[in-house]
């Protein structure tokens, strides 16, 4: 077992190995960005180096920053959370290459399944079936024009170095060919700098069903029942399950077998789940994500595997200590994200702050994952997942009801939540018969009226506590002392905040957060009307039109495709 593990993320997924370290005795090493100097997983951790830095780029994706405090700690393992390195083959190797272990699979399995087409190759070599496709490059519109033919449409074409859903587009009929492939290729390199394509079949209402799969790094490897995770908006999950429900027991069987067999296929290790469709009675493997997920936590709790205790001690070479004939699914669980974001009706504004107030659920059957506590800080420039709530119960029914439950005992004050929208999902009865499927968030759900106020905490404590990090040397050492509450003060005084694009009055546009320009709409002297989009924005996984706050003409351009941009940063100005 290691002796000490280097935690190269942050919030709750860095807490959640922090905890699984401590439980084995594992010494554990936190880093820091600025804005994170006294975040929750920093004060939780045995020790902590400053990385600098404010946003993702300067920090936490700061590969010689990192590298440099493990070599001053001293680790010998470094577990990569989700997001950041941890699907990056490149920084699993400049780890091994200084004799410290990646908790995560081997690079050259990362790099298989990175590439969707040789992700697909590697999966038929194994005799498992994707959705009816091809793994050649599109190069000529005849191409797809012949496969519908055959198998007609929709066609998905889709990026070969994408993800999220990105780059992907939907061919409805042979009139569309030439758009959609000029579109995935010109969308494929604004995100990943590559414009290979390839086409499948499209399935129109598929289910999202992944399987949890762990192996060790002497032959074996399992699977961990599934999970459904159809509730989601635009590729962020909302809400997700284990067992997935109303799956054909051969069905689960078949799908659980040929995951393992994907994992044994590019010789993989560690934890790590395969994602499939599943329709109308069918399922087809998509992608396999090498990396533990946000929702591991459900299969824990169907299972009594704790993954990450089981990643720590693959990853130091122990055998797997149970075979498939051990693994049993009890009961069912959810996991419901807690995001700081304002359902808006649909619109799922970004609502960064300060938590002024957290009261997490309790009782029988509930965990919380969190990544922060009350005092905390979301940033706009990280991922603002607060934690994730996850609840047990002896069948879907009452896990479902439990949930609610737990719901309705959460407090958050000073930021918006999801948690409206995860009520509504919970308590439709199109959810409770488990009928929904990838489509039915976006195409179904009415959320008329489903938007989160901030509440403002009404204690009046004139003091609050707060664990201070000393930074010494770049090493951090924590105090705490009590400190008159100004910041909850002066939010309490504050009106409700605005979301959306914003303005100044003068005619310029600005964007209202931290993000990627992906696509400029207007051109200098285009005439445009109050409402109408300027360019998209994407941030935190999710494309933002950025609209013009007033009619007039397009004086100036002040961003292209590509570039980085920070809250307030004005993108054009209208004359
Ligand atoms: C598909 C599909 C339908 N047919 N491929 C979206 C993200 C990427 N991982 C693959 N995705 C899809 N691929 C074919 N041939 C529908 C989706 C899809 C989806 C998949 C999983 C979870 C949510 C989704 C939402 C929209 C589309």
């Amino acid at each position: 077992m290691f002796s000490k593990v280097l935690i190269a993320n942050r919030g709750e997924i860095a807490v959640r190995v922090i905890r699984a370290c401590r439980d084995l005795g594992v010494g554990t090493v936190a880093l820091y960005s600025e804005l994170d100097h006294d975040a929750l997983h920093v004060r939780l951790a045995d020790e902590a180096y400053a990385l600098g830095g404010q946003t993702a780029a300067e920090s936490y994706l700061n590969t010689d920053a990192i590298l440099d405090v493990i070599e001053r700690s001293g680790a010998d393992g470094v577990h990569p959370g989700y997001g950041f390195f941890s699907e990056n083959a490149d920084f699993a190797r400049a780890i091994t290459e200084r004799g410290v272990t990646f908790i995560g699979p081997p690079p050259e399995a990362i790099e298989v399944m990175g590439d969707k087409i040789s992700a697909r190759t590697a999966a038929e070599e194994v005799g498992v079936d994707g959705v009816p496709g091809t793994t050649d490059l599109i190069t000529d519109p005849a191409q797809v024009r012949a496969f519908g033919e055959e198998h007609g449409y929709p066609i998905a074409i889709k990026a070969a170095y994408g993800g999220g859903g990105r780059g992907m587009k939907v061919v409805a009929d042979e009139s569309a060919i030439e758009a959609s492939i000029d579109s995935a290729q010109r969308e494929s390199l604004a995100y990943f700098g590559r414009e290979e394509i390839y086409m499948e079949r499209y399935l129109v209402a598929p289910r999202h069903v992944e399987v949890q799969v762990l192996a060790d790094a002497h032959g074996n490897a399992v699977y961990l029942g599934d999970r459904d995770c159809s509730a989601q908006r635009r590729h962020q999950k909302l809400i997700e399950e284990a067992p997935a429900p109303d799956l054909p027991d051969d069905l689960r069987r078949a799908m659980g077998e040929a995951a393992v067999q994907v994992a044994l296929g590019c010789g993989y290790t560690n934890a790590g789940t395969v994602e499939f469709l599943v329709e109308d009675g069918a399922y087809y493997y998509l992608e396999m994500n090498t990396r533990l997920q946000v929702e591991h936590p459900v299969t824990e709790l169907v299972t009594g595997v704790d993954l990450v205790e089981q990643q720590l001690r693959v990853a130091s070479g122990e055998p797997l200590a149970f075979t498939q004939d051990d693994v049993t699914v009890t009961g069912h669980a959810i996991e419901v994200r807690l995001n700081a974001e304002d359902p808006a009706e649909g619109a799922f504004l970004p609502s960064p702050g300060r938590i002024d107030g957290l009261k997490v659920p309790d009782g029988y059957g509930i965990r919380f994952d969190g990544g922060y506590e009350a005092g905390d800080e979301v940033s706009q420039f990280y991922d603002n997942l607060i934690g994730k709530l996850v609840v047990w119960g002896h069948d879907r029914d009452v896990a479902i009801r439990r949930t609610l439950r737990a719901l309705d005992e959460t407090v958050v004050d000073g930021v918006a939540t999801t948690i409206p929208v995860d009520r509504a999902i919970l308590e439709h009865p199109d959810f409770a018969a488990a009928t929904h499927s990838t489509k039915w968030v976006e195409e179904t759900l009415d959320l008329t009226g489903v938007r989160c106020e901030v509440s403002a905490s009404d204690d009046g404590e004139p003091t609050i506590r707060r664990d201070l990090g000393v930074e010494v040397d770049g090493r951090r050492f924590s105090v705490s002392m009590w400190v008159p509450d100004q910041a909850a003060a002066a939010k309490r005084r504050r009106s409700s905040r605005a979301g959306g694009a914003g303005g100044s009055g003068d005619g310029s546009v600005t964007v209202p957060m931290q993000g990627t320009i992906v696509k400029v709409l207007v051109a200098v002297g285009d005439a445009v009307e109050a409402g109408d989009a300027i360019c998209v924005l994407e941030a935190m996984k999710m494309e933002n039109n950025i609209v013009a706050e007033a009619s007039g003409e397009v004086t100036e351009v002040r961003v292209a495709p590509g570039d980085s941009v920070g809250s307030g940063d004005i993108v054009a100005v209208i004359g």
